[in-house]
C-alpha cells in the first residue's frame, strides 16, 4: 500500500513525513507501521517471536521546478497518478518563508480545484480518443458522468460509479477518485476550534480530518513507543502521528484489520471491510484460501476479557464460521485448511 503526502509548498509535508517515520525516513519514502494498541496488547499475552503490524509506504510528493513545457503544478500533479491514498497536508501556521497567511480552507480549495481540473483534462483526452475508436458503453457512461461531476468540481470519489464504470475508469489513475484524508499542521498550542472545524468539515466533504502541530509530532516520533504515548499526551496531541494518521487513512480506504495470534507470531492483516472469511484467508496465504475448511473466530474484546484462546473455547466463545462469514474489525482468526 502506498500513501502520498501532498500539499502546497511549505505546508509541512517533510515535517509530517518525519512525524510518521521518526528517525527512519529514507529521504522521500518511508514505511510506516500502523500503531495498533490491540496488537501491542495481544503481543503481551502471547510473547510471540515476532510481532507484525500493518504497514504503509508513505512518500512525499515534492514540488519540482517548472519546465519549458509544463508548469510547476502540472509537474506536481503528474507524479501523483496511481496513488492509493492521499494524505493532504494543510498549513495552519504562519510561515516566515511564505508570503500568504495561514488559511487552510483557501489552500484546500486551491489544491482540490487543481485535482479536479487535472482529472477533467484526463477525461477529455479519453473522450477525444473515443471519437476515433469508440468506447465501450460502460466507458461512455463513465466519461459522461465524470465530466458532469468534474465541471462543477465534484471529486469523482463522490460520483459513486457503478461497478462497470468504476472498472473502466481504473486505468486512468484519476486523482479525485483516490481516497484522501486531511492532515492539518496546526500552529503550536492552537486547536481546531468550533467554527474553523465546522467549516473544514464542510469543505472536507466526507474526508477524515486529523489535526496536530507536525513539529511536535516529529519530536514525539523520535522516542521509544512507550514514551511516545506519554509525550503525545503531555503535548496535547491526539496520539503519535503514525497511529492517528494511519487509522484515519485505513478508515477512509474502508480497511479493517483482523489478527492472527500464536507463539510464533502476532500479526495484523489489513483487508477491505466486508471481506468474507475465505478471501481473508488469502491475505495470509493463497494455500489457506484454496484449502479453506472453516475459521475459528473470537472478537478482540472478548478475547482480552477471557485472556486466552482456551478460555474462549471452554466458554463456547470461539465461534466456528464458514467461508462466507464477513470478517469484522478486531476478529482474531484461526483458519482451518487442508492442502
Ligand atoms: N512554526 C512552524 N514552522 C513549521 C511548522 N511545520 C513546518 N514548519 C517549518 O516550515 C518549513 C517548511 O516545512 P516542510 O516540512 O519542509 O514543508 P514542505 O511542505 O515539505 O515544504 P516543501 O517540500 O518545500 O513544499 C520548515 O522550515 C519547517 O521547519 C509548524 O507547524 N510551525
Ligand atoms: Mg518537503
Amino acid at each position: 500500500m502506498e500513501a502520498r503526502i501532498v500539499g502546497l509548498k511549505g505546508c509541512g509535508k517533510s515535517t509530517l513525513m518525519a512525524a510518521l517515520a521518526g528517525g527512519r525516513s529514507d529521504g522521500q519514502v518511508t514505511t510506516v507501521r500502523m500503531g495498533d494498541a490491540r496488537i501491542r496488547a495481544l503481543s503481551a499475552v502471547f510473547s510471540p517471536r515476532k510481532t507484525t503490524f500493518a504497514e504503509f509506504r508513505v512518500r512525499e510528493a515534492v514540488w519540482l521546478e517548472a519546465s519549458s513545457r509544463k508548469s510547476n503544478m502540472e509537474r506536481y500533479l503528474d507524479q501523483l497518478a496511481g496513488s492509493q491514498v492521499f494524505l493532504h497536508a494543510l498549513r495552519g501556521f504562519e510561515s516566515p518563508l511564505l508570503v500568504e497567511d495561514a488559511d487552510y480552507l483557501r489552500d484546500l480549495r486551491s489544491l482540490d480545484s487543481e485535482f479536479a481540473l487535472a482529472d477533467l483534462m484526463t477525461v477529455e483526452r479519453v473522450l477525444e480518443r473515443g471519437r476515433k475508436q469508440p468506447l465501450p458503453d460502460a466507458g461512455k457512461r463513465a466519461v459522461a458522468r465524470a465530466m458532469e461531476a468534474l465541471e462543477v468540481e465534484i471529486p469523482l470519489r463522490e460520483a459513486h460509479f457503478p461497478e462497470p464504470e468504476a472498472d473502466f475508469l481504473k486505468a486512468y489513475q484519476l486523482l479525485t477518485l483516490a481516497p484522501q484524508i486531511l492532515v492539518v499542521n496546526l500552529a503550536s498550542g492552537s486547536a481546531l476550534d468550533g467554527e474553523a472545524h465546522a467549516e473544514l468539515v464542510a469543505a472536507a466533504n466526507g474526508r477524515q480530518i486529523v489535526a496536530f502541530p507536525f513539529p511536535d509530532a516529529a519530536e514525539v516520533a523520535e522516542l521509544s513507543p512507550d514514551e511516545q504515548l506519554e509525550f503525545a499526551e503531555a503535548l496535547g496531541l491526539p496520539g503519535p502521528a503514525a497511529e492517528i494518521v494511519t487509522h484515519a487513512a485505513f478508515a477512509q480506504m474502508g480497511l479493517i484489520s483482523f489478527f492472527t495470534v500464536g507463539e510464533d507470531e502476532v500479526r495484523a492483516w489489513p483487508i477491505k471491510d466486508g471481506t468474507r472469511a475465505r478471501q481473508a484467508a488469502g491475505a495470509v496465504h493463497s494455500d489457506i484460501e484454496r484449502g479453506f475448511i472453516r475459521a475459528e473466530v473470537v472478537g478482540y474484546e472478548t478475547f482480552m476479557r477471557l485472556g486466552s484462546l482456551k478460555a474462549c473455547k471452554d466458554q463456547g466463545l470461539l465461534r466456528v464460521e464458514g467461508k462466507e462469514y464477513p470478517v469484522v474489525d478486531g476478529d482474531i482468526i484461526n483458519f482451518r485448511f487442508n492442502v
